[in-house]
């Protein structure tokens, strides 16, 4: 479960206590020896659920709930050919505690006691149990706040709250999604496409297929802001490797880029990345309907029309923001997680292992992808609470003294580090001269609840809402050899990623459910968009209900009539569009539209159990890989790290 610190496994340890008490409490309520036979008949019930829990998330790294085990047929299926190898002696321990309560009945040790309990007393047991559940839901949100409404990883709600917590979380989750999904028909596709089409934005022809053909290569730049480009601190660049690449006369990189996530941060960034929808407003969309919806996302796009090997590399666990499920339905034939990493404790950090390390270790399966491939490799040591130890430290901490702040500077330059090392390798290898990579920040790093650090960051006097919204910007760089470079003014956000990618790789882009449009065109309407329904034009701004005007920060205290029109037209818009994009998403409507060119994904296709995984990659036919090209040898040693972990690299 990789508990860690003192809070998890406590509540790891107790959690189970009050969900049993509950439960076997209802037997107390029955009288004589059949109350005996009910808490048995519990306790055996609860006993198959373990058992079926283990030997599931053995198979799926995840748990049972009603969801899964109503849909997916399928699942139990293959769950039913493997279950016999996957079991092991010791899954029966799960049965043990009825073994021994029958024992002990049976021979007597314990005797029977019909008398009947009263019902004041059976009342306050079951009363004390939801108490102490709720206690531990307290405590647990204390630890880990937003954890019920983010759904960000089902291990982390078994991990605190308990299995059966889990599944009636589950259980009313899914309630609530196939509600709405079941209200949706064919008619509510056919006004959002009118909508797309009414509103359809041409891409630039001059930019179409600059970059057909090459492998893309996505670097997820974890909790990155724009202002961090260019940033000094102590006269040391932060960033000196990516700023590099942001001037480069070959990257095509924007300004005025915005993040546009709710509460499901990193997985409704990649949510709109991979298909330009919308994320949730609250929760996940990639956890809430990751797993079931059906979806025409890049990775598919990309293998059906040009051929492309898509996969993910990421070293977090794979559970995390439900990526296992969701990557299937958006068709990445690969996902190497952190199962597919050597994690030792030096190595690993907050989410996940350190970028440095991540990267050494992705070398050897980024060599086997048969290219093009399409690739996106997730960072997350530049994530919240901003800390890295004492040996990684290269640049000193700044001084606002907000604890969160100030080790901001600190993780980015770890991680610009890291990507100036994958950089070197990838020229070292030639790989540059046929990949467009692509950066991007996923959302902010100092949360809108920072205001006086973030002033004193800016050196700016005062810090209010509009600032924050400023604040929102994120890096959005093209870098490929021999592409006609500039520093592009243009407003736009994380919606608008994959029209852009689709035209620089000249893949036609007209019949698809995108709400977002390329960047680089000359008719960009410049409108973006923030999941709360505020909104960023070059001109005006909307934030928390206020308007101002975008260059001067000025709030607009009496528009005319003209612009007041202006203003209410431009919140319309934000709000059709999202509310569009959010049906698409609730109602699964992409299920209602099969265009010609695309072939419906099939999650069942996809396996990322790692042996099965790394033997399709070695496999004979794979004759396009750069390890192929580099005569069958590893391009490893061309990978030249500062890593202190991998000083002694043997210990590999
Ligand atoms: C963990 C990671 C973090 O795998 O991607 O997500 P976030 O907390 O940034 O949303
Ligand atoms: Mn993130």
């Amino acid at each position: 479960m990789g508990a860690v610190g003192p809070m998890q496994n406590f509540l790891l340890l107790i959690n189970p206590l009050p969900a049993g008490m509950l439960l076997l409490g209802i037997g107390l309520f029955f009288k004589g020896r059949k109350s005996y036979w009910i808490i048995i008949i519990i306790d055996l019930l609860l006993s198959i659920w373990l058992f079926a829990n283990i030997l599931y998330y053995r198979e799926f790294s995840n748990f049972l709930s009603l969801s899964i085990i109503k849909t997916s047929g399928s699942t139990a299926d293959n769950l039913g050919k493997s279950i016999v190898g996957i079991t092991k002696p010791s899954d029966f321990l799960a049965f043990i505690d009825v073994l021994i309560v029958v024992i002990l009945l049976a021979t007597k040790l314990i005797k029977i006691d019909i008398r009947p309990l009263k019902l004041k007393v059976t009342s306050l047991i079951e009363v004390l149990a939801l108490s102490f559940m709720g206690f531990n839901l307290l405590m647990a949100q204390h630890d880990r706040s937003g954890l019920l409404t983010r759904t960000f990883d089902n291990n982390y709600i078994v991990k605190y709250l308990g299995m059966n917590e889990y599944a009636i979380y589950d259980g009313f989750k899914t309630a609530q999604t196939s509600a709405q999904m079941a209200k949706a028909n064919v008619s509510d596709i056919k006004s959002v496409r009118k909508y797309l089409k009414a509103n359809y934005v041409k891409p630039n022809p001059e930019y179409t297929g600059v970059a057909k053909g090459k492998n893309v290569l996505v670097i997820h730049l974890e909790s990155f802001q724009q202002f961090l480009i260019g940033y000094k601190w102590k006269g040391k660049e932060v960033t000196p490797n990516l700023n590099k690449i942001y001037h480069a006369k070959d990257t095509i990189s924007f300004d005025n880029f915005f993040n546009q996530v709710g509460q499901g941060k990193t997985s409704d960034a990649e949510m709109m990345l991979e298909n330009s929808l919308y994320g949730l407003q609250s929760g996940s969309a990639m956890s809430s309907y990751g797993t079931s919806n059906t979806f025409e996302s890049a990775p598919a796009i990309l293998s059906q029309k040009a051929g492309y090997t898509t996969a993910v590399m990421h070293g977090g666990a794979g559970s995390f923001w439900n990526r296992n499920n969701a990557y299937k339905s958006f068709g990445y034939q690969y996902f190497m997680p952190l199962s597919y990493y050597v994690n030792k404790p030096d190595y690993y950090i907050g989410y996940g292992l350190k970028d440095k390390i991540f990267f050494d270790q992705s070398i050897k399966y980024i060599e086997k992808l048969p290219q093009p491939f399409y690739l996106k490799m997730i960072t997350v040591t530049n994530h919240y609470p901003y800390q890295i130890d004492k040996k990684n430290q290269t640049i000193s901490k700044t001084d606002t003294n907000d604890e969160t702040v100030d080790g901001y500077v600190q993780t980015a330059h770890y991680l610009d580090q890291a990507i100036g090392e994958l950089m070197k390798w990838m020229h070292k290898t030639g790989l540059d001269k046929n990949t467009l990579i692509m950066f991007y920040g996923d959302h902010y790093g100092i949360s809108g609840n920072h205001h006086k650090a973030s002033a004193q960051l800016l050196k700016k006097e005062s810090f209010n809402d509009f600032d924050n919204l400023q604040f929102q910007r994120v890096p959005l760089m093209f870098h490929m050899k021999g592409l006609k470079g500039k520093i592009d003014p243009t407003y736009g956000g994380e919606i608008d990623v994959l029209p852009t990618l689709l035209n620089l790789l000249g893949i036609k882009n007209q019949d698809t459910i995108q709400f977002g449009h390329d960047l680089l065109s000359k008719d960009a309407p410049q409108l973006v968009a923030q999941r709360n329904g505020d909104f960023i034009t070059p001109e005006y701004a909307k934030v928390s209900g206020s308007y101002y005007y975008t260059k001067t920060g000025k709030k607009i205290v009496d528009p005319d009539k003209k612009l007041r029109t202006k203003l209410s037209s431009l919140s319309n818009q934000v709000t059709t569009q999202l509310s569009l994009s959010d049906r698409v998403i609730d109602g699964n409507l992409l299920r209602f539209y099969k265009p010609v060119w695309f072939e419906k994904v099939k999650p069942s296709d996809y396996d990322y159990n790692k042996e099965v995984a790394l033997k399709k990659l070695d496999s004979s036919s794979n004759k396009t890989s750069l390890w192929y090209k580099n005569h069958k040898k590893t391009t490893q040693s061309k990978f030249k790290t500062d890593a202190p972990e991998l000083k002694n690299k043997s210990a590999k």
